[in-house]
């Protein structure tokens, strides 16, 4: 029993085909599930055709769409409404293969958060997205001593009973993976890291920019509290 989380903004193009994509794989794992898809109030024709999902597929597709921003509350909103205990976050462009579902779903049964990484695996991205990318992995690294390689927001399950409580006061945008990450490794929750095979070249919902700034200042955020409490 598994509940599929998938945020979306402004993904008209192909919410539909790949939602219908995702459930035939999925009604071939012979495994109750459902699939939370959660939009923070897209500006095209995503929430429309959302809804619409919803009554495609009665019981198995559930959506969502909260007027604020930013996809750290989209998956709050999903964590909050799923009905089981396996969550397995992906993205909704399936760039990434959608194998990981299965093989995280048996990986649950062990570990508390199962994290798909494309640096282990393989990755078609653009060379400046890898270069972000490798240079945040090499900072989380130096600064919280955690040594993970994909904190991106796709291809990451996790046990709902380890992080919903910590889900409540996580940040607005993408830095929640590294705090949940970050929370239940520190708690000495087991944690596993498997290869992803992703070939992403389609153009980036996320502002780059304004991504690498949100994301370093969290990641400081983070650092300076860690460091305090040490200090205490
Ligand atoms: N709800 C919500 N979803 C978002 C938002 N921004 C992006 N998404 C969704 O997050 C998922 C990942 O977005 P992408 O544009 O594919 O991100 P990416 O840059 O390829 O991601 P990386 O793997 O980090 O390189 C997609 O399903 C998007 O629709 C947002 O503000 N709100
Ligand atoms: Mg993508």
């Amino acid at each position: 029993m598994f509940s599929i989380l998938i945020p979306v903004y402004n993904e008209e193009a192909i919410i539909e085909a790949n939602t219908t994509r995702l459930a035939a794989y999925l009604n071939g794992l012979e495994k109750p599930y459902e699939i939370l898809i959660c939009s923070n109030g897209s500006t095209d024709d995503t929430d429309r055709l959302g809804r619409g999902l919803e009554r495609d597929f009665p019981g198995k597709v559930r959506f969502f769409s909260i007027p604020k921003r930013g996809v750290g509350l989209a998956f709050k909103k999903a964590v909050q409404e799923a009905a089981y205990d396996n969550l397995i976050s992906i993205d909704v462009d399936l760039t990434t293969d959608i194998k990981f579902i299965a093989e995280s779903l048996n990986l649950l049964d062990k570990y508390d958060i199962v994290i798909g990484s494309k640096k282990l695996g393989e990755q078609q991205r653009s060379i400046v997205r890898l270069f972000i990318s490798t240079g945040f992995i090499v900072l989380v690294k130096l600064l919280l001593g955690m040594g993970f390689s994909d904190y991106s927001i796709g291809t990451k399950a996790y046990k709902k009973t380890v992080i919903k409580d910590w889900v409540e006061k996580i940040d607005h945008g993408s830095s929640y993976v590294i705090e949940l990450v970050y929370k239940a490794k520190k708690s000495g929750h087991p944690i596993i890291e498997i290869p992803v095979f992703c070939d992403d070249r389609r153009k980036s919902r996320f502002n780059i920019y304004n991504e690498i700034f949100y994301r370093f200042r969290n990641l400081l955020r983070l650092w300076f509290t860690v460091r305090l409490k040490r200090s205490d």
